[in-house]
C-alpha cells in the first residue's frame, strides 16, 4: 500500500486491556507503513455497560460488537480490534476478519490470592471458590476438581483481579459457599494471554494444560474486523495474517460453526499445527454444566497445497467463518475448515447437540431471560458513546 499521510481511524473498547490489543495491532501495521496514521476511536458498547452481569446470562456475544460493527458500517472507523474469541463465528454479511495476529499463548491460567499458600488447585483446600464466568471453564473445572466451588464473577480484568485481591480470605474449615460475599474468591481463571498483555505474569500461579482445561475457540489470537469490500483495508491488513494462526483458527471456528455453539454452551478444543510434517490436530469437547456428561473427539489432517507453486491468493470473496485470508492459500484453508466440520460432526454423531441443549436450558433461568431482553433494548438503541479522550 502507498504510504500516505491520510488517517486510519480504528475503533476500541475503551477497557485497558481492549487499548493495549489495538495499540499493539496499530504497532505492527507501522512496522509495516511507517509513515501511515492511526487514530483510536474509543467506544463503550453494551457488553461494557452491563459488565456486573453474569456473561453467559447475556448470552449473545455481540453485545461485545456490536455497536463497533455500526460503526464500521457508517464508515466512523476503518477497523476495530478484537480477541478472537469474542467474534461470533458467523459475522455481518457487510464485515470480515482481514487479518489475525499470530496467536500467543492459548491456555488458561489460574491466579491465587496472594495470602494463601496454594499454589495449583488441587492444593486448594476443599469448597474454596474459584471465580469465572466463563461456562467452559464451570464445566471442565467440575469434572477435574469437584472439591472446588465455582462461581460467577465479572467485570473487566481489573476489576476481577481487585475483585480477588479484596476478597476475605476464608480458611480451610469455614463455610465459604453461603452467598452472602460475593468477594470471598480463593482464586479466578483467566487467559495466559490477556494476563500478560495487561503485563501480570508473575501473578500466575499455574498454567492448566489442554488436558485438564481445554481453551476457547480462537483463544490466545488477535482479529482485526473491517468491511468486507473495503479493498483498500484488506490489502493493509493482509500481511499481518500468521499462516499457522489461521489455519488453526479456521479449524477451530468451522467447529463451532457446525455445532452452532456461542458462549451459551460449554465447548473447548485443543488443536496445534505441527511445524516439521504441517500435520494439523484438531481436539473439542462438549460438557454438561455440572461436568459429569462430556464428549471428546479427535482428528488430524495434513496442510498441503494441491498447487505448485501454491496459489497464493484466495479469491477475494471467500470467507472461512468470517475470515478473509488475504494471500493464504486457499486448499489449505479448506483442509482446515474441513477437519473442524468434521470434528463437529464426529460429535452430533455421538450426541454432542444433546448435551449443549441441556445445558443452554439449564442456564435460561426467568431472570437471564430479563436480562438478554434489557441488553438487546440497550442495543438497539443504536450507536456506541464515543469516549472523548
Ligand atoms: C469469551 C469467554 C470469556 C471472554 C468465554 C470463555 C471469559 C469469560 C469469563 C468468549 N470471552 O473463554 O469460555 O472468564 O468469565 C475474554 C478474555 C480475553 C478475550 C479474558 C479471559 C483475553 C484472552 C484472549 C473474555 N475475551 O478469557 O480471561 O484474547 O483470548
Amino acid at each position: 500500500m502507498e504510504s500516505s499521510s491520510e488517517t486510519i481511524k480504528v475503533g476500541s473498547r475503551k477497557s485497558e486491556l481492549a487499548l493495549i490489543q489495538t495499540n499493539s495491532v496499530i504497532e505492527a501495521l507501522k512496522k509495516h507503513y511507517p509513515q501511515m496514521n492511526f487514530e483510536i476511536v474509543k467506544m463503550n458498547t453494551t457488553g461494557d455497560k452491563i459488565l456486573d452481569k453474569p456473561l453467559p446470562k447475556i448470552g449473545e456475544k455481540s453485545l461485545f460488537t456490536k455497536e463497533l460493527e455500526i460503526a464500521l458500517d457508517d464508515k466512523s472507523v476503518d477497523f476495530v480490534v478484537h480477541s478472537l474469541k469474542d467474534l461470533p463465528t458467523t459475522l455481518p454479511t457487510n464485515l470480515a476478519i482481514g487479518g489475525i495476529c499470530k496467536r500467543e499463548d492459548p491456555r488458561d491460567a489460574v491466579v491465587i490470592h496472594s495470602k494463601l499458600e496454594a499454589t495449583s488447585l488441587s492444593t486448594l483446600s476443599k469448597s474454596s471458590v474459584i471465580g469465572t464466568s466463563s461456562l467452559r471453564r464451570v464445566a471442565q473445572l467440575r469434572q477435574h476438581y469437584p472439591h472446588l466451588d465455582v462461581q460467577s464473577i465479572r467485570g473487566n480484568l481489573n476489576t476481577r483481579l481487585s475483585k480477588l485481591e479484596n476478597s476475605v480470605v476464608v480458611e480451610s474449615n469455614e463455610e465459604t459457599s453461603n452467598g452472602t460475599n460475593p468477594l470471598k474468591y480463593s482464586a479466578i481463571i483467566l487467559a495466559v494471554a490477556g494476563i500478560e498483555r495487561m503485563g501480570w505474569k508473575e501473578k500466575i500461579s499455574q498454567v492448566l494444560e489442554p488436558s485438564e482445561l481445554m481453551y476457547a475457540v480462537g483463544q490466545g489470537a488477535l482479529a482485526i474486523e473491517c468491511r468486507s469490500d473495503d479493498e483498500k483495508i484488506l490489502d493493509l491488513l493482509a500481511p499481518l495474517h500468521d499462516r499457522t494462526t489461521v489455519l488453526r483458527v479456521v479449524a477451530e471456528r468451522c467447529l463451532l460453526k457446525k455445532l452452532g455453539g456461542g458462549c451459551s454452551a460449554p465447548v473447548a478444543v485443543n488443536c496445534t499445527l505441527n511445524a516439521q510434517n504441517d500435520s494439523l490436530s484438531l481436539e473439542a469437547g462438549v460438557w454438561s454444566l455440572d461436568g459429569k456428561k462430556s464428549l471428546k473427539r479427535t482428528k488430524e489432517t495434513t496442510i498441503k497445497s494441491n498447487e505448485e507453486p501454491p496459489k497464493k491468493i484466495a479469491k477475494a470473496d471467500v470467507l472461512f467463518a468470517g475470515i478473509k485470508a488475504g494471500k493464504l492459500d486457499e486448499h489449505e484453508l479448506r483442509l482446515a475448515q474441513d477437519l473442524g466440520i468434521q470434528v463437529a460432526e464426529d460429535l452430533i454423531k455421538a450426541g454432542a447437540l444433546e448435551i449443549m441443549d441441556e445445558a443452554r436450558a439449564e442456564n435460561e433461568t426467568p431472570e437471564a431471560k430479563q436480562i438478554v431482553e434489557d441488553a438487546k433494548k440497550m442495543a438497539s438503541s443504536g450507536q456506541a458513546e464515543v469516549v472523548k479522550s
